[in-house]
């Protein structure tokens, strides 16, 4: 059973004040009815302003950066560590609704408030963005805020003009940026270890399962496509069906080809001809031409290509039968965004802690986080919302379902940026002693380093391991030796141990029979000499080093030789504990 760090009662209250918070931000919009709030406005100041307080009000640093997103940074551990970045965008479309992106950024304040409450740092520091242009409504250009934290502004977008005619840079100047600073706010690619959104789903997929929360595989990637179907316009009561070239017939077919194929291609596959015109578009006439508009998307562009190949491929067949002739042409491309495995699994513990199980899903939608895949891992939970309506006013999510969301959200977060040094300190004593007991088969020390608990440092860790460890005396040695095989010889089985010992010899060239002949020869004269197994720390050192160490310690005397094992196993000891708390 996973153990969630935030009460129910704690996310309740968290999702109240959430809810309360989206309509505070939903009253920034330029238009008196609905919500409309545009980069770089008036409004996005405004809700860049509010944010700063709330983020200033839990223990957080705030900025505004170079592109107008608004940053807060809830430091870690050690001042500057590297920071788990979480966010979503505070822009909206117009006549928008109140969820889609505040909910993430809303979501993440509260994380770090639970942090800030129970005063807990984690080993890295947890930083929020709440960006400034996703949705692109103002410029008709995307993600205006992620690719300034990237640094992939091109320097064409300065030019781009709303619809008023004022340009990017100008918008910049007058919302008191400086347009030759966009390169600051880039980001380096070690200041976050991953980022985290939080978003409403824009869809009904989780509302046809009863799930309140799922877990993003990928960003759908995209194509789109001008295509036509050209025949041969003519008399609608004169000319015999057996003759006809009607474009708009054939367009028919391959539609209804379009939704089959699609279809039997698998449920994470989606394509729309979403516009037709038809000329010259008469009652009287056969249709001579017909243009068409495809959009498809997948969560891989492996099966998104594939059936773009096929769907193509039916078009031209339907024209070569009905002697019209077809055309398409791609006018955009975007691929998918692959959301990183390990933060999938991350999220998904958290989820099936919350809910029970966890449902992995793709996003039809585009997300600040296509930007952000191109320099951080990164990875998205996502939250139901009424009916799946997005973009709408009527877009509507539910306190119980969002009070989920921010226990889930929260205990993906910790588990992300704290330290195996804090989850040593906290775990259960079995559980500690499991973390160390692979490093040396000795229950004495183990025992020893698990009572020393908590440790502000690994370095104190260390301290006391090797202090422990200075203690031990040949039956010790002895007692150890039952985990560590023979150099040369592999050692055989699923456990830590054998793992551990595997990856220590695997310089030891097994290959090599001149030199596993004469491992294997020294192991025997060792043994006969000192009653016991040869020990070395393996790692780092070839078969051949082993086996010139093995040889010069065939010449010690038994006490020589019974104080240099025991440095040995102290250091590989020690080594495996390094490995453990990496
Ligand atoms: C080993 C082993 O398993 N790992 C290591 O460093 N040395 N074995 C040994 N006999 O020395």
């Amino acid at each position: 059973m996973v153990k969630l760090a935030m009460t129910p009662a704690a996310a309740e209250a968290a999702a109240h004040r959430i809810l309360q918070r989206a309509d505070m931000l939903a009253a920034l919009s330029e238009t008196p009815d609905g919500l409309t709030r545009v980069y770089l406005s008036p409004e996005h100041l405004r809700a860049n302003h509010l944010v700063a307080s709330w983020m200033e009000q839990v223990g957080m640093t705030t900025w505004q950066d170079a592109v107008g997103n608004v940053c807060g940074r809830y430091e870690g551990a050690s001042e500057g560590a590297q920071a788990v970045l979480l966010g979503s965008h505070l822009d909206t479309v117009r006549n928008a609704g109140r969820y889609d992106g505040m909910l993430g950024v809303l979501s993440a304040l509260e994380v770090v408030a639970y942090l800030y409450q129970n005063a807990i740092q984690l080993e890295q520091a947890i930083e929020i963005v709440g960006f400034g242009d996703e949705e692109g409504t103002r410029f008709g250009i995307t993600l205006l805020g992620s690719r300034g934290l990237t640094g992939t502004w091109p320097e064409s977008w300065l030019a781009c003009e709303d619809a008023a005619g004022i340009s990017v840079a100008q918008a910049l100047l007058n919302a008191g940026f400086d347009p030759s600073r966009i390169a600051h706010a880039a980001r380096r690619p070690d200041a976050f270890s991953a980022y985290l959104e939080l978003h409403i789903e824009q869809g009904p997929v989780l509302e046809r399962h009863d799930l309140a929360l799922g877990v993003v595989t990928a960003i759908n990637g995209a194509r789109r496509l001008n295509c036509k179907f050209t025949g041969e316009a003519g008399h609608a009561g004169t000319v015999p069906m057996s003759i006809r070239k009607d474009a708009l017939a054939g367009a028919a077919e391959w539609m209804s080809l379009i939704e089959r194929t699609t279809r039997e291609q698998g449920p994470d596959l989606v394509a729309t001809v979403g516009s037709l015109q038809c000329s010259p578009g008469a009652v009287n006439v056969i249709p001579g031409e017909v243009h068409l508009t495809l959009d498809i998307r997948s969560p891989q562009d492996g099966s998104l290509d594939d059936l773009l190949h096929q769907l193509l491929s039916e078009g031209e067949q339907i024209a070569v039968r009905r002697g019209l002739t077809f055309s398409a042409e791609t006018y955009y491309s975007i691929p998918a965004t692959p959301c990183d495995e390990a933060l999938q699994a991350q999220l998904g513990g958290a989820v099936s802690a919350v809910q029970g199980r966890s449902l992995s899903l793709p996003s039809g939608a585009g997300h600040d986080a296509i930007a952000i895949a191109e320099r951080w891992p990164v990875g998205m939970l996502f939250v139901r919302c009424d009916r799946g309506i997005s973009h709408h006013p009527a877009e509507s999510v539910t306190r119980a379902d969002v009070a989920q969301a921010v226990r889930a959200y929260t205990h993906a977060v910790m588990q992300l940026a704290r330290s195996p040094l804090t989850d040593f300190n906290n775990a259960e004593e079995q559980d500690a002693q499991r973390l160390v007991s692979p490093c040396v088969a000795l229950p004495e020390w183990v025992n020893g380093v698990v009572a020393g608990r908590p440790y502000d440092s690994f370095n104190e860790l260390l301290d006391r391991a090797a202090n422990l460890a200075g203690g031990w005396d040949r039956q010790d040695l002895e007692l150890a030796l039952s985990a560590h095989p023979r150099i040369g010889e592999q050692a055989q089985g699923g456990s830590k141990e054998a793992a551990l010992s595997r990856g220590e010899q695997s310089a030891v060239d097994s290959q090599n029979t001149v030199l596993s002949l004469a491992l294997a020869q020294g192991n025997a004269e060792y043994e006969a000499k000192f009653g016991r197994v040869f020990l070395i720390r393996a790692k780092g050192r070839s078969g051949e080093e082993i086996l010139a160490e093995l040889q010069r310690r065939l010449k010690n005397s038994p006490q020589q030789e019974e104080a240099e094992a025991l440095e040995q196993l102290r250091q590989i000891t020690l080594l495996r504990l390094e490995g453990a708390f990496a």
